[in-house]
């Protein structure tokens, strides 16, 4: 493509991506590396103002400690975080969130984030962990925060990253294009953070024809953290902890504050409860079957057991829920004022973060004062930083982690100068939008840290190395303007295969064999062999992926993210050969819990050779 310029950009620092994490580590970054005289640059590929998960804004903030007013020790929190994950978790990662959380929650409230106050001026709590906010404008907030502290010439927006640069095992960089010009960049650095969100898209959505490429996740994360960290040559965990969100049907809107906030219950269409009829299940995932709350898998486990056996659909009692909260008002008028301010608290809630179900409201005539809606579990994404687990492998500080799990810096990955953080750093769940923003923090200043001590060299790749980059990068075009003249339709060629049913085939495959909605859930040996197979093809096929334009191009590189992700998935649920998290997938032929896959399952592939290397990583708890 001779109209390509290539675009050199050299900096000290690297944040690829521009979300909650990101825009941590922009904040840190830009106060540590002004101190030392050092350069930090942000690529994100959409603009920052409204990308990544929370793009729509959210109506919680979901991890606030509130360790120094005494709510909470983190103990707490570490017995919270490790029951929710079956016994798996990073406890010095989460410890290291934790103790730094409620300060980025000030930050936002300094930056002018409303947060909902009680009569005593107190934060109004949804749960234990969760505080109520009006965050509609929830990113635009914390962008602004991180554009001011870099400057907008240290800023590139849609600009999508593909390939870490590597010196050795070195990362020292990364190269992209803009999504809106003929253009690709070269990022030089002296250390890389990573922070490109989870995966969406890697399983067949439940949305299809008029709602598709509707999710719970957003559509900007496709699994760019994940494929980043792989090529860099990183070990990845909990590739396995995939996260099934409950949701309001079709349009995915939160049930949290219903949970929490409303007390509401779910249950089937013959009014069963399923947390009480079903209770007696889990026991059979003792011990954390049996602490409250329930874990996450738990509770879906519980709702799906229901929904096989045909007592569907299930409801959200929205209308019990704020009658019953309503009828604690003294009289008819204060009943009825308290009903007002309900009903707007609910739509709220939607408008707040999940606008596409307040819509699917108004078109259904819900009143959900009235009547119930429908909530089901959506099908399996990658993240980190929600009640999923997969990311890459860190260290952790100093002060905390076991040695075992510390290498010198924290958050950095066990490929040297590239550090993760948010949905890209795993086994450290329920970080959420605030956590993933202190972790951004954490990792940042490590960093900077790293690259003061150690003076890492910046990237030295020649004009040629940089052209077969490119080449790799701008491939999809080419492949399509060779071959268009094969065919009269332009997604139907012998001679490529456009993103879309790319996409497709994809899905299906993950859908079918590895446990997504169509599954059921539930997978086995057999199945993944044969997902693994398929999956071998389309890699194949990937060298000859297609695009007419640039928007194309990135779809391109979305599905080849997505397709090492899924990989990694399929790999890591074969390679444990038990069922730890009923709710979220099942192996059939693995039915029950054990106590000797009590273990991290960590991977990595060779960059070069494309060879998987799978093995067990002992848990090392700090806690008591
Ligand atoms: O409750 C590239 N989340 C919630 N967190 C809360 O604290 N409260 C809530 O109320 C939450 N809810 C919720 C949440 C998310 C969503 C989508 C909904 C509802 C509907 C979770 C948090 O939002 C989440 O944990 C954090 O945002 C994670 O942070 P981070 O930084 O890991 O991911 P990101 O914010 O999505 O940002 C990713 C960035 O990467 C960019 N990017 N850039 C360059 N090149 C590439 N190839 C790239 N690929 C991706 C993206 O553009 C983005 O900037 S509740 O309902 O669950
Ligand atoms: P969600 O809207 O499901 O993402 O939930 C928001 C927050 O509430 C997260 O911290 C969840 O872990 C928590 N949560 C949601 N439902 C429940 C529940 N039934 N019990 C305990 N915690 C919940």
């Amino acid at each position: 493509m001779a109209d390509f310029t290539t675009v050199e950009v050299e900096t000290d620092l690297l944040i690829c991506g521009g979300g909650m994490a990101a825009c941590g580590a922009a904040v840190e970054a830009a106060h540590w590396a002004k101190k030392n005289n050092l350069k930090v640059t942000l690529v994100d590929k959409a603009a920052m103002d409204r990308s990544g998960a929370v793009a729509m804004g959210l109506s919680a903030i979901n991890q606030y400690v509130g360790l120094k007013d005494g709510q909470n020790t983190m103990q707490d929190y570490l017995d919270y975080v490790r029951n929710d994950l079956m016994g798996v978790t990073r406890e010095d990662l989460v410890a290291s969130i934790a103790r730094h959380v409620d300060s980025t929650v000030h930050l936002y409230e300094k930056w002018g984030l409303p947060i909902w106050k009680d009569k005593d001026g107190g934060y109004v709590h949804e749960g234990r962990w969760q505080l109520m906010i009006n965050g509609e404008s929830y990113k635009i907030i914390v962008a602004e925060a991180a554009k001011n502290a870099l400057g907008k010439d240290n800023i590139y927006e849609r600009v999508f990253i593909t390939e870490p640069l590597m010196d050795g095992d070195r990362c020292v960089g990364a190269v992209g294009f803009s999504v809106r010009e003929n253009k690709f960049y070269v990022f030089k650095a002296r250390a890389v953070l990573c922070a490109m969100g989870g995966a969406v898209g890697v399983f067949k959505p439940r949305s299809s024809g008029e709602g598709a490429g509707r999710a719970w996740y957003p559509p900007f994360n496709s699994g760019a953290s994940t494929y980043f960290t792989l090529q860099a040559g990183a070990e990845l965990t909990c590739q396995e902890v995939r996260f099934i969100p409950v949701r309001f049907k079709d349009a995915y809107g939160p049930v949290g504050a219903w949970f929490l906030l409303f007390k509401a219950r779910a249950t089937n269409a013959l009014d069963e409860n399923y947390m009480q009829t079903r209770a007696s299940e889990l026991e059979k995932w003792a011990p954390y079957g049996k602490v409250k709350p329930v874990p996450a898998n738990l509770r879906n486990w519980l709702m799906m057991l229901d929904v096989m056996e045909g007592k569907g659909p299930i409801y959200m009692r929205t209308e019990e829920a704020i009658q019953a909260i309503a009828k604690e008002t003294t009289d008819e008028k204060a009943y009825k004022k308290k009903m007002k301010e309900l009903e707007n608290e609910a739509w709220e809630d939607f408008l707040d973060m999940t606008i596409s179900q307040a819509i699917l409201w108004a078109a259904t005539d819900t009143e959900p004062e009235k009547k119930a809606s429908e909530i089901a579990a959506a099908e399996p994404y990658f993240i980190g930083s929600h009640s999923g687990a997969s990311g890459a492998w860190v260290s952790g500080p100093k002060d905390l982690a076991p040695k075992e799990y510390f290498w010198g810096y924290e958050n950095m990955s066990t490929a040297k100068g590239l550090f993760c953080a948010g949905d890209a750093s795993g086994a450290s769940s329920h970080k959420f939008s605030s956590g993933s923003h202190a972790e951004g923090r954490i990792a940042a200043k490590s960093a900077i840290r790293y690259i003061v001590n150690e003076k890492p060299a910046k990237a030295k790749y020649d004009a040629a190395a940089i052209q077969a980059l490119k080449d790799l990068v701008i491939r999809p075009l080419k492949t399509y303007a060779d071959n268009q003249g094969l065919s009269t339709q332009a997604d139907v060629n012998p001679g490529y295969i456009m993103p879309n049913m790319f996409r497709m085939r994809m899905q299906k495959i993950m859908d079918e064999y590895a446990g997504g909605v169509t599954a059921q859930f539930t997978t086995s040996e057999r199945n993944l062999k044969r997902a693994l197979e398929l999956l071998a093809m389309l890699k194949e096929d990937s060298a000859k992926l297609g695009a007419k334009d640039l928007h194309d191009l990135m779809r391109a590189w979305e599905n080849t993210h997505r397709m090492y992700q899924a990989e990694a998935h399929v790999r890591t649920i074969l390679f444990r050969q038990e069922t730890r998290w009923p709710g979220y997938y099942f192996r059939s032929d693995k039915p029950k819990m054990d106590k000797d896959w009590e273990v991290f399952v960590n991977c990595k592939m060779d960059p070069k050779s494309g060879e998987w290397e799978m093995k067990k990583v002992p848990i090392v708890r700090i806690s008591k």
